[in-house]
């Protein structure tokens, strides 16, 4: 809205030529994110107590039994924050800061849904995993189909610290990038189990994701930097600076202990998102690295699983997703977190050195 009223009278008030920038509009972005979130927080959280919707605990984690009644469903808040932000300082004539939109409140919707039943049978049962994931893939499909058929966007694979080599997946890159949101936004769900941990590693993503999709939108540094240019998808920069605002806005209120949990409706959103950002600026494989926590928690699952039914029922960690497997060996549940996020800090560091290393 800011750059609709605003720009056009920069010939009149130069003072305005600044909502031009990407830069001067992120950085807008995230603070009005973060802003939002810590004034509506304490509201909206008194709110969510009202109507009841307090988390139901399963009581595998002893140490969880506190935790019951802390309202769930949090990620609503991220999610008003977000599109009020977009709104003010995006370029809404934007295709792309559509596109992400489209993925970041479908893949809420559909976890709203699944939140929304667990409160309504008071139990930790949702829709089925069934209904789940057709909600999640048709909204894949239709961002997929977005991306497949923009003359902007190719089909190759950038294959990071390589310069020159690429994987053309021709018409498969419409499955591959609907597998890559899908697995990012359960990733995310995953690794949501103690206070902080999945917004941490996803606010040092978006703050990642910023700076590559920046990039990829400007012509002269893409070609300094060999990364690929796609002409106007720069503007998601301001969609990832709100990201990070209101997920620092979020983690006022999750930091431990929890006033607030974020919900599906949070972790699906904002994984899906993820995995979306990291198809828009074509560094696809590289999510896995940016990532990495969510990887290693999902890895932890498949070796847990697997190795109960390989050896008739032995388990490998104590519990699975891995954070499990460190509070019960007795580690407090704060070193955990701050652990986890050190390490996310480090992947995001590495994912950055790819930018010149190729
Ligand atoms: C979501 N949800 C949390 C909260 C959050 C296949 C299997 C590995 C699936 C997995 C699973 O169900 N994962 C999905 C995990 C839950 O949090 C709610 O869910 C939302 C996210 N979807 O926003 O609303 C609990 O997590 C704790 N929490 C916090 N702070 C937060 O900021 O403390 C969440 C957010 C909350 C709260 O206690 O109630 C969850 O863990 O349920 N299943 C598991 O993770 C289970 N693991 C397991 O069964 N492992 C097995 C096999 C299957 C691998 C094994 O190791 O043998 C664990 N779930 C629970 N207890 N509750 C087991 C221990």
């Amino acid at each position: 809205m800011f750059y609709e009223f605003l720009v056009p009278l920069a010939g009149d008030y130069n003072v305005f030529n600044v909502f031009r920038y990407i830069t001067f509009r992120s950085m807008g972005a995230l603070i009005t994110a973060m802003v939002i979130m810590v004034v509506m927080g304490p509201r909206f959280i008194a709110f969510l107590h009202n109507i009841k919707c307090g988390q139901y605990i399963l009581s595998d984690v002893k140490a969880h039994a506190a935790k019951a009644g802390t309202p769930t469903m949090g990620g609503l808040m991220i999610l008003l924050s977000l599109v009020l932000t977009l709104l003010l300082w995006a370029d809404l004539s934007n295709k792309y800061v559509w596109e992400v939109l489209l993925v970041f409140v479908g893949y809420g919707l559909v976890g709203f849904w699944d939140d929304i039943t667990k409160l309504r049978h008071h139990e930790n049962k949702g829709i089925s995993p069934r209904a789940k994931m057709a909600g999640l893939l048709v909204i894949s499909f239709a961002a997929m189909s977005l991306l497949y058929f923009d003359p902007s966007y190719s089909t190759k694979l950038a294959i990071p610290f390589a310069k020159n080599v690429t994987l053309d997946l021709g018409l498969l890159y419409l499955p591959f990038g609907m597998l890559i949101m899908v697995s990012s936004a359960n990733a995310v769900n995953l690794t949501d189990g103690l206070d902080g941990l999945a917004i941490g590693p996803t606010i040092i993503a978006g703050m990642v994701f910023a700076i590559f999709i920046y990039i990829t939108g400007n012509s002269r540094l893409t070609e300094y930097l060999y990364l690929p240019y796609i002409p106007g998808v720069g503007e998601v920069t301001v969609f990832c600076a709100a990201l990070v605002g209101a997920g620092l806005g979020f983690l006022w209120f999750n930091a431990y202990p929890a006033q607030v949990f974020m919900g599906d409706v949070g972790s699906l959103s904002l994984g899906g998102t993820l995995g979306f950002l990291a198809l828009l600026c074509r560094q696809e494989l590289l999510l896995a690295v940016v990532g990495g926590l969510f990887v290693v928690e999902t890895l932890s699952v498949i070796v847990q699983v697997s190795y109960f039914r390989w050896t008739g029922g032995k388990r490998f960690f104590r519990m699975a997703p891995l954070h499990h497997h460190f509070e019960l060996k007795g580690v407090p549940e704060s070193k955990i977190i701050i652990r986890f996020w050190i390490t996310s800090i480090i992947l995001g560091l590495v994912a950055l050195s790819t930018i010149k290393l190729r």
